[in-house]
């Protein structure tokens, strides 16, 4: 078996390495060897099978594997009916002894071989490898080509003395782990395989080994610069053509082009480039663009842009760490159309097709390196490889391979070092080495906060006050002047903010409002785009999306893989509607007469020319009118008022409702149709008095000493509702609890020294409220309980009181909350009443905010109006589950049973939860599919809720969306 302690792939010989380059799209043939391959999966080294490499080895009873593709996920297994092995989760702790170089002995190999026809010999070949996860040591036809190191980045040999006309056998053998692992600590599963494409290309002699497109463009003339290196096989010069420019001249010149179109996230100009030589012609797409650093801020063809990010893993739920381009081609579409503009390829170079696609769609993107240690941080960062010598050949090959295959793409606008590698001298010559190479882009890293050798200054998780500082320059200094001037010379990023984990993150507003307020904020990155569910099943063999732990690991990190934006099946979450919200690029607002409409425009080049704007007055009874807007064209960053026109102050001034204004796209664009909704405000005039068929006026002997206060029935000995006309009622109690989410199990990084804020509920009672009747009264007014709410064991209570009073239509309840007894310091999770009536009652109208949930601090894209759903799909289908799914601002609503009878509610203006299921049920299940309604239809309504933060991984909740204890008051209505 080959060395698994080489930090470094090899060639043998030497000579077979191909110098790393960019990936070039060229008109040389080149032979996929993507499909089918035999595969063999043995549990450790000492098992794998001998003489694999022979190329008449009988692999008959081997089983077969997509490639590429990731060999342990359950779908081969499912499908294939093989055992591939299975994935593993760990976020910061490495799945094994911390034992540099040495990978354990219980190291998985796959080994996989195919056979494949080359129809002709050509002069010279190459075999590329885009992407093995693991250490692979490969043969082609018996002879020993070389090992690979680096998973995500390309590893080419050249082929030329061993393949043959007809029939060749390629045998890649991979060890899961290898030195090579203790730089790839990723917070991700563990996956082996031949991820990405494996082709034969060949290389004419003349041929174009390389190219080095150099652009920039200077804003103040609109001309810009062109020089193209190419490496030419054998010497020899090659000739550049740009068409649409009429540019024909030799490779190497600097052509001065006094009229280019700029590259810009916002508007992706690409010109084609051809580079030939007699022998071969490559095509590319290129951008004319600059970025630079100037005044502590980061510009893009000179002006300071604002980076709307995400944070983008390479997962899918079947094929793993391999992505399919027709996922990925919609992952960038529902970006654009999220107003999404910049990627960090968190946390190593991404398969090239993302980089194709966000030139051309138009995305910023932080090109990051593979590299991570972090589980040197678990025991103090020593011997961390960041800062010893042997491994800086690896730091230096892996900086090298990334900036060799990515440098022409407009869309990179910084190379990243890597992630959480700590600090040390390898980073520092990667650096230095990227420098020398490419000095157009900036150069970015998290890890090292005097930001000695970096660019930018970036951080992770920085709460809003600490990026309140920075916006301002008022960052506490650093201890070395020198060090603290050139950062405060630096523009500052967060690469990862807001934790997208579960419900939430809350909080998006604050980071924005702060980013627009200083041109030194560069704005930031959401961690993070993607959940890395995996499609298996349980125990018992039933279809559920698993995390870790779900696959037998010895060491994992639960559901902390389930992060994003999107579920692993690429379905939105109620957060990436939000977050469309927050980094809307345009803002529009209503005057608080509901005259004017003020378009602020936050593009960095573009004025609104592209967009459409539009009305609607939806009246408190659910009529709707609508209209378009004329909107003069409003410049990039700049604002303008334009007045409502006539149809829509009229339809306004006709009573209660509210008016919607949007801006939508005029035309198509290549990422959504036109009319595709890019911001919104509203204005209503809606109350609940407006919405409300109940009257008040009191119901002549509607109450009596059994409890029946209009439609209410009330039980005497414990003051819980039990009925509501004829719908029986149950479970009627104070909530002051919810089923945790990821964010409630979280510490807050400002609270670090308090337990989660899920553990401060459960430790003083409020998962398990009991109920003692204080006081029952009956009289021709109505009912009145009052019960004392508290937890066992301790003295702290709440006194409820509830008023039942018959109105004309149904009942009216006056609710008073008091606390009682001795104090608590934990804030309240909700303030609501919880209550439950037959399942049938399954379908929901309200008028509040919708059709997604929404909390204090989430819920940004939540519209006000009339809206309606099943219960089921009211659910939020978190893979794990959690307190989810309220609606906001409800100010009325109806559940019905679809034969006529129905529960209309209304009152001051409350959240709405409802599901089929308890609370309870929620808190306890662990994977989604666990969940079974329990036949009845569960309804929270909640006066206040605590807000969601990002405490999963970051600040907890602000403290303005804080729920503390406290008196309150309000009035509900009930008609049956
Ligand atoms: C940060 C990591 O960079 C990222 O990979 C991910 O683990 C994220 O956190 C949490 O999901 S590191 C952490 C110490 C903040």
């Amino acid at each position: 078996m080959i060395d698994l302690t080489a930090p470094v792939g090899e060639a043998f010989p030497p000579a077979r390495a191909r110098t790393p380059a960019a990936t070039l799209s060229s008109d040389a043939p080149v032979q996929s060897l993507d499909g089918m391959w035999r595969f063999r999966y043995s549990r450790t080294v000492a098992d794998a099978p001998d003489g694999v490499e022979a190329p008449d080895y009988d692999d008959s009873d081997w089983s077969e594997i997509p490639v590429p593709s990731s060999w342990g996920m359950p779908w081969h297994d499912r499908t294939l009916g093989a055992d591939h092995g299975a994935p593993a989760y760990t976020n910061v702790q490495y799945p094994f002894p911390v034992d540099p170089p040495f990978p354990p002995d219980a190291n998985p190999v796959g080994d996989h071989r195919l056979r494949f026809d080359v129809q002709e010999l050509l002069p010279r070949t190459e075999l590329r490898f885009a992407g093995i996860e693991g250490a692979a040591t490969v043969w082609l036809n018996g002879t020993l080509l070389g090992t690979t190191r680096g998973s995500r980045l390309p590893s080419v040999f050249d082929v030329s003395d061993v393949v043959i006309a007809g029939a060749n056998v390629l045998v890649v053998r991979i060890a899961q782990f290898s030195a090579a692992s203790y730089l790839e600590d990723q917070d991700m599963w563990w996956l082996p395989g031949i991820i990405r494409r494996v082709e034969l290309a060949s290389r004419p002699h003349g041929g174009i080994d390389d190219v080095f497109v150099h652009t920039d463009y200077d804003p103040a003339t609109g001309g810009g610069t062109l020089t193209v290196d190419a490496v030419v096989h054998g010497g020899g010069t090659a000739e550049i053509r740009l068409a649409e420019l009429g540019v024909v001249a030799p490779a190497g010149d600097t052509l001065a082009l006094d009229t280019v179109e700029p590259w810009s996230a916002e508007q992706p100009r690409l010109y084609e480039l051809t580079v030939s030589t007699p022998a071969e012609t490559v095509t590319l797409p290129i951008g004319f663009r600059t970025v630079e650093i100037r005044d502590a801020q980061f510009l893009v063809n000179g002006r300071p842009v604002l980076l709307r990010g995400v944070n983008r893993h390479e997962h899918h739920p079947d094929s793993g760490r391999a992505v399919p381009r027709d996922t990925v081609e919609q992952e960038l579409r529902l970006m654009k159309q999220h107003n999404v503009n910049a990627i960090r390829t968190s946390h190593y170079p991404p398969d090239p097709y993302l980089l194709e696609l966000a030139d051309r769609l138009g995305f910023y993107v932080i090109d990051e390196c593979d590299v991570e240690t972090h589980g040197f941080g678990l025991v103090g960062w020593r011997r961390n490889p960041s800062d010893e010598p042997e491994w800086a050949d690896a730091y230096l090959d892996r900086a090298r391979r990334m900036v060799e295959r990515d440098k022409n793409h407009p869309c990179i606008v910084m190379w990243s070092l890597g992630n959480e590698a700590g600090t040390g001298r390898n980073l520092a010559a990667m650096s230095e080495w990227i420098r020398g190479r490419d000095a157009s882009r900036p150069i970015h890293y998290e890890g090292e906060q005097d930001c000695a050798y970096l660019d930018v200054w970036s951080r992770m998780y920085a709460p809003p006050s600490d990026v309140a500082l920075i916006a301002t320059f008022d960052e506490p200094p650093l201890d070395d002047p020198d060090l603290d001037a050139r950062r405060r010379a630096m523009p500052f990023v967060l690469c990862e903010y807001a934790h997208a984990m579960g419900n939430g993150p809350g909080g998006l507003d604050e980071y924005q409002e702060l980013f627009e307020s200083s041109p030194r904020l560069m704005g930031g990155f959401i961690w993070e785009w993607l959940e890395h569910g995996i499609r298996t099943t349980d125990a018992d063999g039933r279809p559920r999306i698993g995390y870790g732990g779900d696959f037998g690991e010895v060491v994992h990190d639960g559901n902390f893989v389930i992060d994003g934006l999107v579920s692993a099946d690429r379905e939105p979450r109620p957060q990436l509607e939000d977050l469309a919200v927050v980094f809307a690029p345009v803002r529009l607002t209503i005057d608080p007469a509901g005259q004017t409409l003020t378009v602020r425009n936050r593009y960095d080049f573009t004025g609104t020319g592209s967009l459409a704007f539009a009305w609607r007055f939806e009246a408190a009874d659910g009529t709707a009118t609508e209209g378009r807007i004329e909107v003069p064209e409003v410049a990039a960053r700049a604002q303008a008022d334009a007045p409502l026109p006539q149809e829509a102050l009229a339809a306004s001034a006709g009573g209660a409702g509210v008016l919607t204004v949007s801006a939508v796209l005029a035309a198509d664009a290549d990422w959504a149709e036109a009319g595709h909704e890019v911001a919104w405000s509203q204005r209503s005039t809606v109350t609940s008095a407006s919405l409300d068929s109940t009257r008040t006026a009191p119901a002549a002997g509607a109450a009596s000493m059994t409890g029946n206060a209009g439609i209410a029935t009330v039980e005497p000995r414990t003051g819980a509702l039990v009925a509501l006309g004829d719908i029986d009622v149950a479970d009627w109690r104070l909530e002051l609890w919810r089923a945790p989410t990821d964010n409630d199990r979280g510490r807050g990084w400002e609270e670090r020294d308090e337990p989660p804020m899920s553990e401060r509920w459960t430790a003083v009672g409020l998962d398990r409220l009991v109920s003692r009747l204080v006081s029952f009264d009956a009289d021709s007014d109505g009912v009145r309980a009052v019960t004392r709410v508290s937890a066992a064991a301790h003295d702290w209570g709440v006194l409820l009181d509830c008023a039942w009073t018959g109105v004309v239509d149904g009942v009216r309840l006056d609710v008073s909350v008091m606390p009682d007894g001795g104090p608590i310091a934990v804030p309240w999770a909700r303030l609501g009443l919880s209550f439950s009536i037959p399942g049938e009652f399954g379908a929901v109208e309200w008028f509040g905010r919708g059709p997604g949930p929404g909390y204090p601090d989430t819920g940004q894209s939540a519209r006000l109006g009339w809206h309606s759903a099943t219960v089921d799909e009211l659910q939020t289908p978190h893979v794990r589950p959690q307190e989810s799914g309220a609606r906001r601002d409800v100010h009325a609503f109806r559940l019905s049973d679809g034969k006529g009878r129905a529960l209309r509610t209304g009152g001051d203006p409350f959240a709405l939860t409802v599901r089929p299921w308890s609370t309870e049920a929620l808190a306890a299940a662990t994977h989604r599919e666990e969940l079974a309604g329990d036949g009845r239809t569960h309804i929270v309504i909640d006066h206040l809720q605590h807000g969601i933060g990002t405490a999963s991984c970051g600040p907890g909740v602000l403290s303005q969306y804080v729920l503390w204890p406290g008196p309150a008051r309000f009035q509900l209505r009930f008609t049956a």
